[in-house]
């Protein structure tokens, strides 16, 4: 289960199983420069043979698209041929024969492909330093960072040139290195850390990757010594050229900067009475000249609310701060949104943010990292989840498919109303945070790779089917060994066993944690585990309002707090009404009796013990079916995934005992089955 390079580390998604098909065949790689030399690289390692003539497989840089990611796969004399818009592209081209499997161009129909989203990018969470309560990721749940140890950049990069593959395979190209949240170690990074940045940019740049930095807002005092970070400050704007014209000397191709800015606790231009709009092209300004973009964060909000104050709503924040300042962001700012209104959770509406800001560039924030979905002890496969995320219909229709704008339409710069500059700019694409660390399963949990696999592809397409996804990435990371030079194939009980566990995974997580869309009910702090109350008293805007006749969040316009307001119409109607509102997400919207009904004419109290009881026992079949594999795959994942289930099996029944007990007693109402209820 290891690589070459790293004897430790599982090879994900590139085992030399998943390329033994192209083992001695011959391969055309026509292009210049050193991604053109990354795909010889790959052709070399899986075997190939490479040629100046006639081959298999021919790989054409045309440089018709400068810039250009998309390449289009047409057939010649019975052979593959691929002419790619540019050098990025054919490196895409590359792993898009991967993916098939064979040189068949049978299993290649001639098409032509490109991305979706000009920006398809991760974010990580890291700290140089090990921060006492969040450890060195923030969020991780993988270990420490690959990027960082023993407080400066890691000496041996190697790791993070075999990410930077994974992610090349995947289609990601931008990976932010340190967490937004930044402290004063790692805000160093953009002064004396710059040497090291340049490493970890060098790492990354032959995979087609730019590297990009989370910034303090307040840099200016912190590292420049200046009294004040106010962005109208010709002081502050001069630190910021400088510091900016410094991270290109050594980085020319960098990305730009991450910003999380009067957001629990971080500094922000709120300090000198000014908008996130003047933050945020303060920073713009600086990168125009270079190509650099900011990502700015939207995640905005009082965290330290009184819980006793019923009149704010955490779910408003982000619409109430950002949507007034639609039209005063510079082209190179992208509004960075997260996909729900709250947090990460299980189920969430989609931000109304995303249709609010037509003059804005928008990017959508994806959790790829199980902060609220398990924390990679459980399995929970995401690809469904982003899915309905990007395909959803902000302006409508509430079913089927009219060709009406999406989520990813937005985030492409092809929403309705979109400025010509922010559909010049193809929007701001799809960023999220990643779950990867420095575990020898990259991911903890070996399944979660299949996270981190489907964010790549989806964010290249987003109408792709995520069980598609998933089943390419069994094909790829569960290859079996086959003959050189032979299609590639997969033992097809262990494609079944692994779509059996996974396919419904998110569902199952959904059934058995928080329900209806109410969030949380998490452990403070960690996040991990059952606690109905952990959250109800606290400063966080989190909160379920459970007592002894019913429970869920008022957020209607009727009676509410009127977020249902910031969506445009039919969802602003379609969420208000008791009636059409969707039942997942009944409890986001509404304060209900528990014996109101749902659609499918089960009570609410009903509903949460029927779907405790049947998501713990979809984990037991999901124990019984991994059980199955005992000696089809590889031992250690095996071992991993065998230990990680049974945790998740533990878990599943104290949310479903935590859950129902709560519900049981503050209603009062027995379960119609007469199941155990504590
Ligand atoms: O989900 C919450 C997390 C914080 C995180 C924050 C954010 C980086 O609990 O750990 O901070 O969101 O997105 O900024």
């Amino acid at each position: 289960m290891t690589t070459p390079d790293h004897p430790s580390v599982h090879p994900a998604w590139l085992p030399d199983a998943a390329t033994a098909f192209l083992h001695g065949r011959t391969v055309l790689v026509a292009g210049d420069g050193p991604l053109a030399e990354t795909v010889r690289g790959e052709a070399r390692r899986a075997g190939a043979t490479l040629v100046d003539g006639d081959a298999d497989l021919v790989l054409r840089d045309t440089g018709a698209v400068p810039g250009g990611e998309g390449f289009v796969v047409a057939h010649r004399d019975g052979r593959l041929d691929v002419a790619a818009d540019d050098d990025a592209a054919l490196l895409h081209a590359w792993f898009h024969v991967v993916r098939g499997g064979t040189t068949d161009p049978a299993g290649h129909p001639d098409a032509r492909h490109e991305p979706a989203h000009a920006l398809r990018m991760l974010d990580h969470w890291d700290n140089v330093d090990v921060h006492p309560v969040m450890g060195q990721v923030e969020r991780g749940y993988s270990g420490g960072s690959i990027f960082y140890a023993d407080g400066h950049v890691r000496e041996d990069l190697s790791r993070v040139e075999q990410y930077a593959r994974l992610l090349a395979a995947t289609g990601v190209n931008r990976v932010a290195i340190n967490n937004v949240n930044v402290h004063a170690r790692e805000a160093r990074l953009l002064t004396d850390g710059l040497p090291d940045v340049a490493r970890v940019a060098a790492a990354f740049r032959p995979w087609g990757i730019r590297v990009h930095l989370s910034v303090s807002f307040a840099s200016p005092i912190v590292l420049g010594g200046l009294t004040t970070s106010d962005p109208l400050d010709p002081d502050v704007r001069a630190w910021w050229a400088d510091a900016v014209a410094r991270v290109y000397a050594v980085v020319p191709d960098f990305g730009g900067f991450v910003v999380k800015a009067d957001s629990e606790g971080q500094p922000g231009p709120f300090a000198y009475g000014r908008d996130h709009a003047d933050g945020a092209n303060l920073l713009a300004r600086a990168l125009a000249p270079h190509g650099g973009t900011v990502h700015w964060r939207a995640f905005v909000y009082n965290h330290t609310q009184d819980w006793r104050d019923r009149s704010t709503d955490r779910a408003r924040a982000a619409y109430d701060h950002f949507a007034p300042l639609d039209g005063r962001f510079d082209e190179n700012v992208i509004v960075q949104v997260k996909h729900g209104p709250m947090d990460f959770q299980t189920r969430e509406p989609v931000s109304p943010v995303l249709a609010a800001m037509p003059r804005t560039r928008l990017a959508v924030e994806l959790q790829v990292t199980q902060e609220y979905t398990g924390q990679q002890r459980h399995a929970c496969y995401l690809g469904p989840w982003w899915s309905e995320i990007l395909r959803f219909r902000p302006w409508g229709p509430v079913e089927g498919d009219d060709g009406s704008p999406t989520v990813s339409d937005v985030v492409g710069g092809a929403g309705p109303g979109a400025s010509p500059q922010v559909a010049a700019a193809r929007g701001g694409g799809i960023a999220a945070v990643s779950n990867v660390g420095d575990d020898a399963f990259w991911t903890g949990h070996p399944l979660a790779q299949a996270n981190l696999y489907a964010f790549g592809r989806l964010a290249w397409d987003p109408t792709l089917d995520p069980t598609d996804v998933l089943d390419e990435w069994v094909s790829l990371t569960f290859a079996s060994p086959s003959p050189a030079g032979a299609d590639r194939t997969v033992d097809p009980d262990v494609r079944a066993a692994l779509h059996a566990v996974l396919d419904d995974s998110w569902r199952t997580y959904e059934a058995y944690t928080a329900p209806l869309g109410v969030g949380f009910m998490v452990n403070p702090g960690h996040h991990y585990g059952p606690s109905v109350d952990g959250y109800e008293y606290s400063p966080w805007g989190t909160y379920h309002f459970a007592d002894r006749d019913g429970i869920g969040v008022d957020r209607t316009r009727a009676t509410g707090t009127g977020y249902t307001g910031q969506y445009p119409a039919p969802w602003r109607d379609v969420y208000e009404s008791l009636g059409t509102c969707p039942d997942e997400l009944l409890l986001f919207f509404h304060h209900v009796p528990y014996g109101h009904v749902l659609h499918d004419g089960t009570t609410v109290v009903q509903h949460v013990y029927d779907t405790h009881f049947a998501g713990v026992e979809r984990v037991e079949g999901y124990v019984r079916t991994w059980e199955g594999l005992r000696g089809a795959v590889d031992d250690a994942v095996f071992e991993r995934v065998t230990e990680r289930l049974a945790e998740q099996l533990r878990s599943a029944r104290e949310w479903r005992d935590q859950v129902c007990t709560y519900f049981l007693r503050a209603s009062g109402v027995a379960d119609a089955h007469g199941r155990t209820i504590y």
